[in-house]
């Protein structure tokens, strides 16, 4: 498909969704929100991803929804129930529930929708020139698209409400400290290094990456015997896969494993 408001591409293991406003700091279009959910589940159906890195052009990472677009229609009759039902929640559950490992290449600015939208991913590696800020409550809104939901979980209750009822800006050291993201490298070697970090998550036995992000997540709402029960049928499916069995072949043989996803 011909995408206009994102690109993608597929290089070697690695799908690359690139948000592609950069004027406007990538921010959130419905067009852009429908793209990106396609892009997502094209990475989903192609086997030979092992995983999603998703970035944006230009300065920003994404600042939310689009102010401006005029799909949203007049200021005093947006239809904001539809609209997210129609664009962020599709989005968002798309990235959460895809059984591969996602990856937000945080490159500069997040805002509103746009946290949200690096909180979905599974790992957040930030250049140096990111920021954050929960931009709802500087024009009078709630946090959306998943972010009651996922920055609680990222960061902890008390900074999550804090940081979403002060609207105040997070520099990338300070969301390293705070558990926001997982790493900050750079601005200069920024693409290298999340190219790498990528890579490396492609080649790892991406089938038991998919079952620990569905196992992880749901275990957050259930008892630790659930959690116990649901870890012995899906370690009896992960003991059964080719990945397993190379990686105590690689071991016996001390040699470097070759998953294949498997
Ligand atoms: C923008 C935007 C933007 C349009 C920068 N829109 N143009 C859900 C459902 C329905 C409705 C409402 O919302 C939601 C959920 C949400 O996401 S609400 C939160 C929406 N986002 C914001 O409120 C963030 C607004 N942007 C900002 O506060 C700043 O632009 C940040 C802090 C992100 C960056 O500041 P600067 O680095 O100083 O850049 P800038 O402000 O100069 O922006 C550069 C350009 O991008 C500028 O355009 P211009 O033509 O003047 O060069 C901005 O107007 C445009 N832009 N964000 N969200």
């Amino acid at each position: 498909m011909a995408y206009e408001q994102i690109s993608y591409q597929v290089e070697g293991s690695v799908a690359w969704l690139r948000l592609a406003r950069p004027d406007r700091l990538n921010a959130l279009t419905s067009q852009l929100s429908g793209e990106a959910s396609e892009a997502v589940a094209s990475a989903g159906a192609d086997d030979a991803v092992r995983c999603l890195v998703i970035t944006g052009e230009g300065r920003g990472f994404c600042a939310g929804q689009d102010l401006k677009d005029p799909s949203l229609g007049a200021v005093d009759e947006i239809d904001f129930a539809g609209h997210l039902r129609r664009t962020y929640n599709q989005l968002i559950t798309g990235i959460v529930a895809l059984p591969k490992p996602v990856v937000a290449g945080v490159n500069g600015v997040a805002a509103g929708a746009g946290v949200s939208l690096a909180c979905a991913c599974d790992v957040r590696i930030a250049s140096s020139a990111a920021s954050f800020l929960q931009a709802f409550i500087k024009i009078g809104l709630v946090p959306d698209s998943g972010g009651n939901y996922l920055l609680p979980r990222i960061v902890g209750f008390a900074k999550a409400l804090e940081l979403s009822i002060t609207g105040d800006t997070v520099e990338a050291e300070e969301a390293l400290r705070i558990g926001l993201v997982n790493r900050v490298v750079p601005e200069e070697s920024f693409e290298h290094e999340l190219r790498a970090y990528a890579e490396r998550l492609a080649a790892m036995p991406t089938s038991a990456i998919g079952a620990t992000k569905v196992l992880m997540r749901d275990a957050l709402s259930l008892s630790l015997e659930e959690t116990l029960e649901r870890e012995a049928a899906v370690q009896a499916e992960a003991g059964r896969s080719p990945d397993f069995v190379e990686g105590v072949t690689a071991f016996i043989e001390k040699r470097a494993p070759r998953f294949t996803g498997r």
